[in-house]
């Protein structure tokens, strides 16, 4: 039933891989071996690589994703990437202008479509593995349903394949062969008045807005003390402490150097927060970062957008992981976010009742590429997509 996917190295849908599997599917190609030529797209439409670098091209992307992007179950909300985000999330160390793929309409020169790749070595149990991330799928609204979307993965593909790496990671919400494993969103409200004015929550029962408002309530200021912005000196210390945590989980990304970490996690306005807690001594103990991803809202007279911050890396040392966890909800509360959402991978569903975490619907499944390996229960991921 899966016309496309049926023909990928990918594990069959209804496949156990048993424990000591652990390796790619199809061996790897030689470099001269890989298809030169770029695959065929519908007549009418070309390649164009979009230059994140030119302001115009950039927002022709920030524009194709806002209308035509990912939307919930019930068309309410679309996912609104600022092109600050695009770019963070496209242009990390090793980059390259031919895998953020775009295709345009020759008759009126429209960016029509869109796949993005990113390098990222990651590590699936004990084998360390240079992939790439794939991300920003999209297809225009009036193109969908003509098989235009697997010309895009292959061609994706080859264009990674012809750099010598034949692995990849990516998520969606869609189910399709296979999934390594199925995380779920909890949500935290910060300003539950406009949550429940756009619908994204309702008022319990037996709950007033007031009521509700107090539940919520958030103190003005962290419990750690010495918690701070993460600045750009403190790079090499969050490098070892977020590497060596990222050693308990079985699928997790690996830094290749203080570059990627620091492209990673110092903080960029109205993108990414990064925040570290010092001791006496100079020694970084814990850090905790979100980024931001606001929703566009549909329909709602009174508001446009929710602001969501989305947990990312975090490391608890020296506080608990419900107390680092709290504090980055009183620092997103403090920049305005309306609601804070966490996956429940890493250590994060042992905190969500006790911090007012409320189950979103809907799933992520995190897939590999060319990859087959025993499936992962969601506190063993230790990697997070944008
Ligand atoms: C999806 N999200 O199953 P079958 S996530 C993968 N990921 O194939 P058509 C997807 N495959 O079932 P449409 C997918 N969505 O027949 C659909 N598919 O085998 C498969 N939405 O193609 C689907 N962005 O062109 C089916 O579908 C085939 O016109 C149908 O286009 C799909 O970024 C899409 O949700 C998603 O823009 C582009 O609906 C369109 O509907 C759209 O007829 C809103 O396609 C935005 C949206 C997806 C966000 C994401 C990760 C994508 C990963 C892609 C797979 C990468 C594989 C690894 C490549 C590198 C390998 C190396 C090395
Ligand atoms: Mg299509």
């Amino acid at each position: 039933s899966y016309q496309f996917w049926s023909t990928q190295p990918v594990p069959q849908m209804n496949e156990m891989v048993p424990a000591d599997v652990n390796c790619a599917i199809e061996e790897a190609i030689p470099m001269d071996k890989v298809r030169a030529e770029p695959f065929s797209l519908p007549a009418g439409f070309r390649w164009s690589n979009v230059d994140l670098n030119d302001a115009d091209q950039l927002l022709e992307l920030y524009n194709l994703l806002t209308k035509n992007y990912v939307e919930d179950d019930d068309s309410m909300f679309r996912f609104d990437y600022s092109a600050e985000f695009l770019k963070w999330a496209l242009q990390v160390p090793g980059h390259r202008a031919e895998w953020h793929c775009g295709v345009r309409a020759d008759s009126n020169n429209r960016l029509l479509a869109f796949i993005g790749a990113v390098p990222q070595t990651v590590r699936v149990y004990n084998k360390t593995v240079d992939m790439v991330e794939i991300n920003f799928l999209c297809v225009h609204k009036n193109l969908r349903s003509r098989r235009v979307a697997p010309v895009l993965i292959r061609e994706i593909t080859r264009r990674v394949n012809i750099t010598g790496i034949f692995q990849a990671a990516f998520t969606a919400g869609i189910v399709i062969p296979k999934p390594v494993s199925v995380c779920r969103y909890y949500h935290r409200s910060l300003n539950p008045r406009k949550l429940i004015d756009v619908r994204f929550s309702h008022l319990s029962s037996k709950m007033t807005m007031a009521r509700t408002i107090r539940l919520y309530k958030l103190p003005d200021e962290p419990a750690t003390r010495n918690l701070r912005e993460m600045t750009a000196g403190d790079v090499p210390q969050v490098y070892k402490l977020l590497t060596k945590s990222l050693e308990q989980y079985k699928l997790a990304p690996v830094y290749n150097s203080e570059e990627e970490l620091a492209h990673a996690l110092v903080p960029r306005k109205n993108v990414v927060y990064s925040y570290v807690a010092e001791n006496h001594n100079g020694k970084i103990t814990d850090m905790i970062s979100f980024y931001s991803l606001p929703s566009t809202v549909m329909g709602s007279a009174a508001h446009k957008a929710i602001y969501a911050a989305y947990l990312y890396y975090y490391v608890a040392g020296s506080v608990s992981v419900k107390q680092l966890i709290n504090d980055s909800l009183i620092l997103a509360n403090k920049e305005k976010f309306d609601v804070f959402n966490a996956l429940d991978l890493m250590h994060n569903d042992e905190i969500f009742s006790d911090l007012k975490f409320g189950k979103g619907d809907g799933n992520l499944q995190y897939y590999l590429y060319n990859w087959k390996c025993a499936d992962m229960k969601p506190s063993e991921i230790g990697l997070v997509l944008q």
